[in-house]
């Protein structure tokens, strides 16, 4: 949606705006931005509703409530469906629904929906311990520990009990640098554990937390960079979140907040923001806020006061793009069973799954793949006979050369002359 893509601003402007570490006046046209993007994902309801998009219109400072209020409908129909109807919710999911439907000021406990009732943080509660004896007989979640962190913080900021045993498991795995995304340090889940630990240390005293708080802060913080980084650009907006929480525990000058909100308005500006999953997860620390303040929200006192733009219904003119030639390759890179590749030619511009629907078109043996919808969109889950498995561990990971790509096949628009790789490995 170019039309709603905000202006270039004067960048030497923008840095002397942010004395107080805030985005001035002149960056709502950003934010906003990120709203009415995530307004039009519900509005166009395609696929399940998103309650991290959920929880970041709520903890914004301007609202569109019939929007808001829609997707709170859609958020409790799908909760006692999935729930009452056998479909599995990951923990970190009831952990989300719990969190969007408090953020809008509702009680998660008692949610009903055509007769049917539930109580998402009796569920919560539930699918933790699952995750925790999987741990003790696995040594890893039964998820992820993305999810456990979310788990955790959520039972915390609810004002629930959580156990001794879930924290433990928790800081055992920052103790132990179970924290890994493919095999690199996730800050995103350090960044959800440090909300978390902020959390009980507010409210439950710390629980024994303290040691994994510093630490995995200080991970967080090993991870900027010059330009105002965290991690990447997708995982700054939920580190910011950690770090302003704990803001007294960051030592002076290790970490430039005007920086990453500026590198991230200039991520927005990029075009870098525009998967509704991308935009919740920054939106918060945008707009000051943090997963903390969930459950302190004054829901009466939200003013109507966001324009929601009407899309022009009338469709563009077709512009003939010109074609881009990419090089894809699938690597069965744990048993070495084969290793193919095809290059094909797409429209510029495309997003990486024409890529292999191209290819599938031209070998629908050798190419052959499958998708999975989740929050961010496609992940690609089968390429031939191999198939992602959390139980295994395993996942097509993508590359561009020996780079791994920081999204995913709906959303990364590979350049010509590219070379993209799909790796079945293991995490
Ligand atoms: C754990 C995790 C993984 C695990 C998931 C499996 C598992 N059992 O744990 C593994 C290691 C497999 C993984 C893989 C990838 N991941 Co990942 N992952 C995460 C993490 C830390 C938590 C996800 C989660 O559990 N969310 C909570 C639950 C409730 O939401 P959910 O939607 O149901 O969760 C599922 C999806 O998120 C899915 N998933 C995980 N990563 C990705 C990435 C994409 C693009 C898609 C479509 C789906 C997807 O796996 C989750 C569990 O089933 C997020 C961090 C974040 N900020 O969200 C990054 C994150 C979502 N991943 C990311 C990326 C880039 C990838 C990869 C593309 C990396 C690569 N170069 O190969 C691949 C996906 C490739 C593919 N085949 O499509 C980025 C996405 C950014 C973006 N703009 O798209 C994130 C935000 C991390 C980051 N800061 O860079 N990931």
């Amino acid at each position: 949606m170019p039309s709603l893509m905000p202006s270039l601003l004067l960048p030497g402007l923008l840095l002397a705006s942010f004395v107080h570490g805030y985005p001035p006046e002149s960056e709502r046209e950003s934010i906003n931005f990120l709203l009415t993007l995530m307004l039009h994902s519900v509005n166009a309801s395609q696929g399940p509703p998103n309650p991290s998009v959920g929880i970041a219109l709520r903890l914004a400072r301007d609202h569109h409530l019939p929007t808001e209020e829609l997707l709170l409908e859609q958020l409790k129909m799908a909760a006692v469906k999935k729930l009452k109807h056998g479909d599995d919710l990951s923990s970190g999911l009831v952990a989300l629904y719990t969190l969007a439907i408090a953020a809008s000021c509702n009680d998660p406990t008692d949610i009903s929906y055509e007769g049917d009732k539930v109580n998402l943080l009796e569920t919560l509660q539930e699918k933790l311990t699952k995750e925790i004896e999987h741990i003790r007989s696995t040594t890893f979640p039964l998820t992820n520990y993305y999810q456990v962190s979310l788990d955790v913080l959520t039972l915390c900021v609810m004002n629930r009990n959580v156990s001794q045993c879930s924290v433990q498991a928790l800081t055992d795995a920052v103790l132990n640098d179970k924290f890994t995304h493919a095999s690199e340090f996730s800050v995103d889940t350090g960044a959800v554990a440090a909300l978390g630990f902020r959390c009980l240390k507010d409210k439950l005293n710390g629980m024994g937390t303290e040691k994994a708080l510093h630490k995995v802060l200080d991970q967080i913080l090993n991870r900027t960079t010059d330009d105002g980084l965290i991690g990447n650009l997708y995982s700054t907006g939920l580190a910011m979140q950690a770090l302003s929480a704990n803001s007294e525990l960051v030592p002076p000058g290790r970490w430039n907040k005007t920086k990453s909100l500026y590198r991230i308005l200039e991520g927005i500006r990029e075009g870098s923001f525009s998967n509704p999953q991308a935009a919740s997860q920054v939106v918060p620390s945008l707009e000051g806020r943090t997963y903390l303040d969930v459950i302190k929200l004054n829901c009466t006192a939200d003013g109507n006061n966001l324009t929601f733009p009407v899309v022009s219904t009338t469709s563009p003119p077709t512009i003939q793009a010109v074609p881009i030639r990419v090089e894809y390759n699938i690597v069965d890179g744990l048993s070495h069973t084969f290793n193919d590749s095809v290059t094909v030619s797409v429209p510029g511009g495309s997003v990486l799954i024409r890529v292999l629907e191209k290819a599938r078109d031209l070998y629908p043996n050798r190419f052959s793949y499958t998708v999975t919808q989740t929050l961010w969109g496609p992940s690609l889950t089968t390429v031939r006979t191999l198939t992602a498995s959390s139980q295994n561990r395993t996942y097509w990971q993508l590359l561009s050369g020996s780079q791994p790509l920081d999204q995913g096949i709906g959303d990364y628009k590979p350049k010509d002359g590219e070379r993209i790789f799909a790796n079945y490995s293991r995490y």
